[in-house]
Order: structure tokens, then sequence, then C-alpha cells
């Protein structure tokens, strides 16, 4: 062979190794990269010398294979099974299978207190050698075990003298997943459903259903549903079913049952009955059948899912029954197979006179203590519709007597879709730790959702997924991090959302200083940022009609439009909620509802939510309501500029392919950020009728310029 084709070969050849090792954010934060420090390297290796895991299960070989995956990754190191104890052994496993080495260390006892999910890692000298411990209670909590374990080493921690004991604080941890059957995703920006329903149920070893679950493993996820809570009742067709099936047994190695939504009019729709009353004993009864049908085909299956009654879906209330009438009908149904129905508490009237932010408490408050005891009521996080900013449903500490589940929204609906970095650590964070005082100071929404578990012996937390078929799953690879941040707030609601931060990069990028301070810094200002240039001081819904992404404030139509949420006139802006005006401050428990009801201490960033204020109204910091105002709005676009100036110190320190998708991302979300700022300002200006003080930037078009222009993307789903 002469020499040039030699020369190209080869150069064809190292072009293909770079193109397998770009990084496209396909591996997510389980990328498991060679350890950069040497000194822990070592100690890493020495550690993980030899092996002790029998791994006689399907999720123990799963957790098994993760460890492999894991040392081969960062240490170098294949798998060095040992029967004997040895000097760096990692024994790893369950009471069944590692019982005297559990023994021997003195571990019986604390594996015994565990959950049926948690686990312990130890350190432990035996037989004078040094070794560490991973044991579950179950072969699920092993495997937990095992990711945790994995996570020491991706961010660089010491394994010396190890004690980590660990239970999940809520025990149904949940992604909602709005796809629909034909394969598109509602409000999902990320390319398609990942459920290739036409493969379905014989090509189930697909490796994407495989890390998929991994993902959600490595974070505690327990439970998805598949499909849209929008639901065609077909999904419960046994052809349907049959594909599920073929999804369930891909998750079921790594711990997570599958839901399905169930379509309130199914027993018509599908089932040919003339009714879907739950009054009716037909009804009943096919519903019966129904789930002992899904049972015999997903033997794991997790239970329902259900919109009822609200933005169009079928409910009980169209035959004179109530909400707890509809999900107990199916928790009945349920219940033998150990179901779960998760019933959601989102529902607002049309009528446009009645507060939508009081509906949804006015609904389910009643009714507290009437559902079945496999029932979770399922509020969003706040009284709206997981608007940028909102004050906690007030449902929170108000059904002691009925599980609630806390649904947030981790596809970015609101908050910039995918073109906008906006980690959502912080917010979720913010909702779980804000104190309800419905018994006492400390109430806050995370301990009402914990407190579940000791009254009735179950807790749930669900997230709407931003996950699609986009090779980086989430189209904005920091959409990652708010899978990731779910997951790990799921598993443990008092957990910083700065520390979820800092891991994730760390496992995501690197554990240099200088990488992991600027992303941090980005990251927890974000989401902070996005309600600056969008919708301050408690504005909220005011984006595009939609495709919720984009400002649309001047918003107007029959039905629900921006003026409903804003009430923008020449005197004042925002709503009174307060005691004088809709009453929702009275939904609060005290001293919450003090606090809102009173000016002067509601919090700024909740102001316009509870208070309907004149333009000149004088702000703690001296400014005019309107300067204030202006003052946010610029503030944000100015922040999405340090974001930019934050992102450049990592160039060069982590892969070009990623930085570059961000960078270019960064640049456009600084576009969208000032089209917001400026189409508000110049709307809010036309009712204010004050200046945008002109040593700012002024807008760069007219409002009609802005009112004009089409939106990027227009959603055709759901409302059309
Ligand atoms: C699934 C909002 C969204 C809808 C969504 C609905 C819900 O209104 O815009 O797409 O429907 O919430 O949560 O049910």
């Amino acid at each position: 062979m002469n020499t040039k084709i030699l020369f190209l070969l080869m150069a064809a050849y190292f072009s293909a190794c770079c193109y397998l090792h770009a990084e496209n954010g396909y591996e997510l934060w389980l990328r498991y990269k060679p350890t950069d420090n040497t000194r822990l390297l070592h100690e890493y290796q020495k550690k993980n010398k030899y092996i002790l895991f029998p791994a006689n299960s399907p999720q123990l070989q799963a957790a098994k294979e993760e460890l492999e995956r894991g040392l081969q990754g960062m240490l170098q190191l294949c798998l060095n099974e040992t029967e004997k104890v040895k000097d760096g052994t990692l024994i790893a496993g369950t009471l069944q299978t590692i019982a005297p080495y559990c023994q021997q260390a003195l571990l019986t006892d604390s594996i015994n207190q565990l959950t049926d999910e948690g686990y312990i890692i130890a350190s432990r000298k035996m037989e004078k050698q040094e070794v560490i411990i991973i044991a579950g209670k179950t072969d699920k909590g092993t495997l937990y075990g095992i990711f945790h374990y994995l996570r020491l080493m991706q961010t660089q921690q010491n394994l010396d003298n190890l004690f980590i004991k660990e239970n999940p604080k809520i025990s149904y941890r949940v992604l909602n997943h709005w796809d629909n059957l034909n394969g598109s995703i509602e409000r999902g920006y990320a390319g398609y459903s990942l459920w290739n329903w036409e493969r379905l149920p014989m090509h189930k070893n697909d490796d994407r259903y495989k890390d998929y679950a991994r993902a959600n493993a490595s974070v505690g996820i327990n439970g998805v549903v598949l499909n849209n809570v929008n639901a065609e009742a077909k999904s419960l067709c046994r052809e349907w079913l049959v594909k599920a099936s073929g999804l369930a047994d891909a998750f079921r190695p790594y711990g997570i049952r599958v839901y399905l939504t169930a379509k309130f009019s199914a027993p018509k729709e599908i089932g040919g009955l003339k009714t879907a009353s739950p009054k009716d004993p037909q009804v009943r009864e096919w519903w019966k059948k129904k789930v002992q049908e899904i049972y015999s085909i997903i033997p794991d299956f997790g239970g329902f899912l259900v919109k009822a009654n609200s933005e169009g879906q079928p409910g009980p209330q169209d035959y004179g029954c109530s909400h707890a009438d509809g999900a107990n009908m199916l928790a009945e149904a349920l219940e033998p197979f150990g179901g779960i129905v998760f019933w959601r508490a989102f529902v607002y009237q049309n009528e446009r006179h009645v507060d939508r932010v009081i509906t949804g408490y006015n609904e389910f408050k009643p009714l507290d203590g009437q559902f079945n005891r496999n029932v979770f009521v399922q509020p969003k996080n706040g009284p709206i519709d997981f608007q940028p900013r909102e004050p906690f449903h007030p449902l929170f500490g108000s059904m002691p007597n009925t599980p609630l589940s806390m649904e947030v929204q981790i596809t970015q609906e609101n908050l910039g879709h995918t073109h906008h970095l906006v980690y959502l650590g912080t917010l979720f964070e913010e909702v779980l730790q804000s104190d309800t005082y419905a018994n006492g100071q400390g109430s806050t929404v995370s301990k009402i959702l914990q407190g579940y578990e000791k009254s009735h012996h179950i807790s749930a937390i669900a997230g709407v997924p931003n996950i699609g078929s986009d090779i980086n799953w989430t189209g904005q690879l920091f959409g990652q991090a708010n899978w990731y941040a779910f997951g790990r707030l799921a598993w443990n609601p008092d957990e910083k959302s700065q520390d979820i931060a800092n891991e994730w990069i760390r496992m995501t990028f690197s554990n240099e200083k200088e990488v992991i301070a600027p992303i941090l810094k980005i990251m927890l200002m974000s989401r902070e940022t996005y309600v600056n240039y969008t919708m301050p001081l408690g504005l909220n819904h005011i984006m595009n009609y939609g495709t919720h992404n984009g400002p649309e404030p001047w918003h107007d139509d029959p039905v629900w439009t921006a003026f409903d949420y804003h009430k923008v006139t020449r005197d004042s802006i925002g709503i009174n909620r307060t005691k004088t005006g809709s009453g929702a401050v009275l939904q609060y428990h005290k001293p919450v509802c003090e606090q809102f009801n009173s000016l002067t201490n509601c919090p700024q960033e909740y102001l316009l939510w509870f208070h309907r204020l004149p333009w000149n109204y004088s702000m703690p910091s001296g400014r005019t309501l309107w300067n204030e105002l202006v003052f946010h709005y610029y503030k944000g676009v100015d922040e999405v500029r340090e974001m930019q100036q934050l992102w450049t110190q990592v160039e060069g320190k982590i892969d070009k392919e990623r930085y570059r998708h961000v960078a270019s991302l960064l640049k456009y979300q600084e576009e969208e950020a000032i089209w917001w700022r400026d189409a508000c300002l110049l709307f809010f200006q036309e009712y204010s009728g004050q200046p945008i003080p002109q040593e700012l930037e002024q807008p760069r078009h007219s409002l009609d310029y802005y009112k004009r222009i089409p939106f990027p993307y227009e959603w055709n789903g759901y409302y059309d």
C-alpha cells in the first residue's frame, strides 16, 4: 500500500475516532471519564481492586453492570471478581446475597432498619483487610447504593471511613410524560417521544430505553407515566397495553414501574358502555376488569394518573359526582394489586370572573379525607400553572387527611423552552422550602409531603419531564440538570439546590474549580434572571397564548387573556387577591395569609400577584412601581449578558462541542430576553404613560413591530 493511501486511511480512522468521542451530551451525568486527580485515582484503584458481588437477579445484574461501566471508565479497571475477602475488596448485595459479610461487619441491624429502597455504604476492616460494603435491604436498594458510590468517585470524594445510610424521604418519585401515542410530546421541546410504539413490544431491548432507565435510577426515579394526561382512551386497549409491557420489561431491572393515564370516558369510548358514570355498576365493573387485564399483562403496573374535569377532559362531575367519587372508583379496582391513583387537582373554571387562583383549593379542600387510601391528590406547585414564579399552592398544608403529591414541570413550557438556560433546582427548592405554617413554624411544603409517609404510608413527588429523542435528551444541555435536580429532590426534598448543581457540574463537565465556579454562578442566577426579563414582581401568564414562549401581554381573546392576569389600566396593574379582593390570601394559614395580605410585608416577588397598585406606588427601593418594573426587565437582560461572559470562562476547559452548543443558545437567549424586555415595557408604557429612562438602551423596535412578528415555534398540539 502506498504511503499516501495509508495516510488517508489513518486520517479517516482518526477522524472517525474523534467523531465517536465527540461530546454530544448523550451520556448525561453518567460519563464516567477517567479520574484526572492522580492521588485519588490511586486511592480509588486500591479500594476497588477486587469485587465480591453475587448478582442473581436482573436488578443486581444491572447494578453490577453499572459498577463495571463506572470502574472501567473512571479507573480503567476491569471487574476483578473474588470469592474471598482480600485487601481492597468491594462487597455489594443484600442480606440474601452477602449475609455473612454484613454480619461480620456488624451491619445486619442497620440494613434491617432500612426501607425497601435504602442502602448503606460502609468502610470496614475485615480479617485485617480493608473493604467497602454496599448493601441494600432489597436488590433495588443495592442498585441505588451502587449509583451513589459511583457518584462519590465522579465528584472526587474521599472514600476513607465511609458510613452512608440513605433512605428516600419520598416513596413515589415519578415522571409524568406528556407523550402522545402518535410520537409527539405536548409541551416537549427536545424532539419526539422516546417510546417507539410501532416497534414495541418486540423491540424493547433498545439502548435508548436502557440508558433512559439508568439515568432515572441513578437519581432514584422509580415510576414513569408513559402517556399524556390529555389522554387517549385507546392507550388502555389490549394492543397498547401489550406495547406498554415492552417498556415495563425494559425499565424493570432499574426499579422503575410504568403507569398510564386513564381517560375517564374510556368505558364509553373503548368499552361500549353508554355512560362512564361512577354511579353505574357496569362502569365500576368495567374498570375492575380492565385493571385485572392490565395486571395480567404488566404484573408490576404502577397505576393511573388522571386529569378529570379540567381543560375539557371528561370526569365524574359530568355525572354529578365528585372528584373523590371518580378517584375512588379507580382506586378500588387497583387496590387488590397494590396500584395507585394520582388524581390531579389542576382545575379551573371557564368563567373569567372567578379568580383562577382559588379554584383548585375550593374544589378539593372540601373533599379532604374522602379519598381511598391508595389515592394521591396532585396539585401543581403553584395555584396557576407552572409560571416562572408562583407562591406555593394553598392545598399544601390544607389536606391533612389526603396524601398530596406535588407536580412540578421540568420541561420549560413557560421558562423559555429549550432556548433558555434556566436551572430549575432553585425553583423547586423555593416551593419545597416555603413554610405553610399548617402545623406551626417549619411546616414547609417539603415536610408536608414527607409527613404523609408517616400518616398514610405513602408520599409522592411528580415531574413533567423535558426528555425527548434529541441526542442530548433535553435539547438545551442544561435541561439535563433539571431532570437531575428533580430526581435528587424527589429522593430528598430537603437537599440544597446549590449542592445538587455542584454535583451535576462535576459529573457533567469537570471537577476543576475554574469550571465549577462560573457554571455554578450561571445556574444559581439563571431562574431569577428569567423572572426578571419576563415576569418580575409577581406578574404571570403574559406569554404567548399558544406556544407559551415569548411576550404577549397584549393578548386579548374571548377566553382567558393576558389581561385577566395583569389587569393593566392607566392607573394601576396587578390583582387584588387580599381580603378586600378575591380573598385568595385566606386560603393560606396564618401568618402566611397576613403576610401576603399586607402590602408592606408581602414579599416583593409576589407583589402584583396579590396586590393591585398604582404606577407611582413607592417601592422599598425608593423607585416608583413603574421604574421598578423597568429596573427588573433591564436587570434581566444584563444578567443574561453576564451569564454569557461567565460561560466564556470555561472555553478551552471543557470540550468544544458542548461549549459551542451552550454559547450559541446563550446568544439566542439574549435576543429573546431583549424581545421580552422591549415588548413588555413598550406595552405597559402605553398604560403607565411614563418613560424608559434615556440613559438605558432604548427598545430596538416599536410596540407595533413586536405585536406583528410571529412567535418562533407555533406549537400545534392540544389547542388546535
Ligand atoms: C397537558 C397547561 C399546559 C397544557 C397541559 C395542562 C395540564 O395548561 O399548557 O399543555 O396539558 O397545563 O397540566 O394539564
